[in-house]
């Protein structure tokens, strides 16, 4: 009969999670034991960073990725970690270990004493199983509902002496011979009335989201793009953690701004607004207004039944965003309306001593290969590096839709680990990279070939901008002196520097991006708000 143990490695093997992102301790080891030579264990040295190379993993590679965190202490390191996973609809199957089940009453130490509250409520499920036996029916169980739309995190807690406990093999069996699939089109008549809804409206346009990037849609969206000449928004940019349309398409227009007025502003004109794989809408600053232009009505095409209840106007379709895509195009015909008029090209950089945040992503424009990805935690210049880089291939951009600091440097690990034939670049703000710094030691031990850029203002430069809009005065903790992010990189064993000379940055990115081990530049660029 075979144990606990390797019933759950079976099935890990079966769901293609054969990379374990993890933290150990002593309640986990027996987990760990005689670890199988096919899978690999990539080591964070604390939890935050665990979470985010798993999610950054899992998002590129489109499947659920595995996480084994030390019983309630480990889960609640992670806890900003398994939030920024939620939010990016990142498949996790997160679990810990547990005091042996003969101590869990008298709660001996490590007893994680109510463990499937710890998580609550960042995760879609969250278990102990009453039995050992039990353990691989509920690991499956976790996989699968981790894959299924909404994806997100699970949790599944262990007791460690479960692990050697012998299995009814054929119980085990049918745990993990099994396939569950939740891609679900929309019903046909609803696609044909979109259709011609979309048909029928005078100047209607597409909003893309992130899930475009995250179910394969994104030739879909840009064939029905074309094929009805549409105007394309892309979502907000903090609910927006993948790009779902080509921002260098002529198509294409702007990044929607966050906050309820300015972006209904932005909509001004459109009769049918028709938003795909989105919340309608990831607002964040609060800037009161309408929200929708007079006379526009909006369509929402989400895979997620909690944004399409929550959105607060317009109608909505829960379903495959593919798969509805793909039927809506095929419903549709050609469309003679106008094109919409092409966005101009990005400002050129201005000259200033330091260099501003536009002059850095110029030089990554150019040194990055066009099947570069990046990754991006940088608050005061993500719009800059939005339009100025125009990333126009799918899975080619991450950024936390959280918005909790510490997955743009641990995601970047992850995803450079999943895509190692991609260079992958993580443009971070100073700040942001300490939030998970030990993500880089992680890139060092697992021979990790990415290429960090670090823009260091030496403030927490985006707060001071809220501090404005807010009219919030004399607020203390927003400067961050001497903080000396290449000198904390080469501690960690990466090969860093700092580079000013902007004739350099370029030539100093492309060195580092070709070059096969983890490197960090850092790079002192002006303060302030850079949106283009
Ligand atoms: C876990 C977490 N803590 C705090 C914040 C609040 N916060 C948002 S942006 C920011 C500053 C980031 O600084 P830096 O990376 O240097 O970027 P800059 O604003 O200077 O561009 C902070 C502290 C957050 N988003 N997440």
């Amino acid at each position: 009969m075979p144990t606990v143990r390797q019933a759950a490695f079976d099935l890990f093997r079966s769901e293609g999670m054969t990379t374990i992102f993890g933290n150990p301790g002593s309640t986990e080891l027996p987990m760990l034991a005689d670890f199988p030579e096919d899978f690999d264990y990539v080591l964070g040295l604390q939890e935050a960073a665990v979470v985010g190379m798993a999610d950054g993993y899992a998002q590129a590679t489109g499947r659920p990725a595995l996480v084994n965190l030390h019983t309630a202490p480990g889960v609640g390191n992670a806890m900003g970690a398994i939030f920024n996973a939620q939010a990016n609809h990142s498949p996790l199957v997160i679990t810990a270990g547990q005091q042996v089940r003969a101590q869990m009453t008298l709660q001996a130490n490590l007893t994680n004493r109510d463990a499937v509250l710890v998580p609550q409520p960042f995760v879609k499920w969250s278990y102990e199983p009453p039995r050992a036996e039990d353990v691989p029916l509920a690991l499956s169980r976790a996989a699968h509902l981790a894959a299924l739309p909404p994806r997100g995190p699970v949790f599944v807690s262990v007791p460690m002496d479960d692990w050697d406990i012998e299995v009814d093999g054929t119980y085990a069996t049918h745990a993990i011979d099994r396939s569950v699939d939740g891609r679900a089109g929309a019903a046909p008549d609803l696609v044909q009335a979109l259709a011609e809804r979309l048909g029928d409206a005078s100047n209607p346009a597409l909003v893309a989201g992130a899930d475009i990037d995250a179910s394969g849609a994104w030739d879909a969206a840009v064939a029905l793009a074309e094929r009805q000449r549409l105007p394309v928004f892309a979502s907000p940019a903090p609910g927006g953690g993948r790009i779902g349309f080509p921002e260098s398409h002529p198509q294409f227009q702007s990044v929607l701004p966050p906050a309820i007025g300015p972006l209904a502003e932005a909509l001004e004109g459109h009769d049918l607004v028709l938003v795909i794989g989105s919340s309608a809408f990831p607002y964040y600053p609060y800037i009161a207004g309408r929200l929708l232009p007079e006379g526009t009505s909006l369509v929402v095409v989400t895979s997620d039944p909690d944004e399409a209840a929550r959105a607060p106007m317009g109608d909505a379709i829960v379903a495959d965003v593919r798969l509805t895509l793909e039927a809506l195009l095929a419903a549709s015909p050609e469309s003679d309306r106008a094109l919409p008029e092409p966005r101009p090209g990005p400002e050129p950089a201005g000259e200033s001593d330091p260099i501003g945040p536009a002059t850095v992503i110029d030089a990554l424009s150019g040194a990055l290969p066009d099947n570069g990805i990046v990754v991006v935690e940088t608050p005061s210049s993500t719009l800059a590096v939005r339009n100025r880089m125009r990333v126009s291939r799918p899975s080619s951009y991450f950024f936390g839709a959280g918005g909790g600091l510490g997955f743009g440097l641990a995601a970047a690990v992850g995803v450079q680990i999943a895509e190692p034939q991609r260079p992958v670049v993580c443009v971070v703000g100073e700040g942001s990279a300490q939030y998970a710094i030990t993500a880089l030691w992680s890139a060092v031990a697992h021979a990790v070939p990415l290429t960090v850029l670090v823009l260091r203002n030496d403030e927490y430069s985006i707060l001071k901008w809220f501090a404005q809009m807010e009219g919030v005065q004399g607020a203390p903790g927003l400067d961050l002196p001497a903080l000396e992010t290449a000198d904390i990189a080469t501690a960690y064993g990466l090969s860093a520097q700092r580079v000013d000379d902007p004739a350099g940055i370029g030539e100093a990115l492309a060195a580092a991006i070709s070059s096969d081990r983890p490197e960090l530049i850092e790079t002192r660029v002006s303060a302030g708000m850079a949106m283009g």
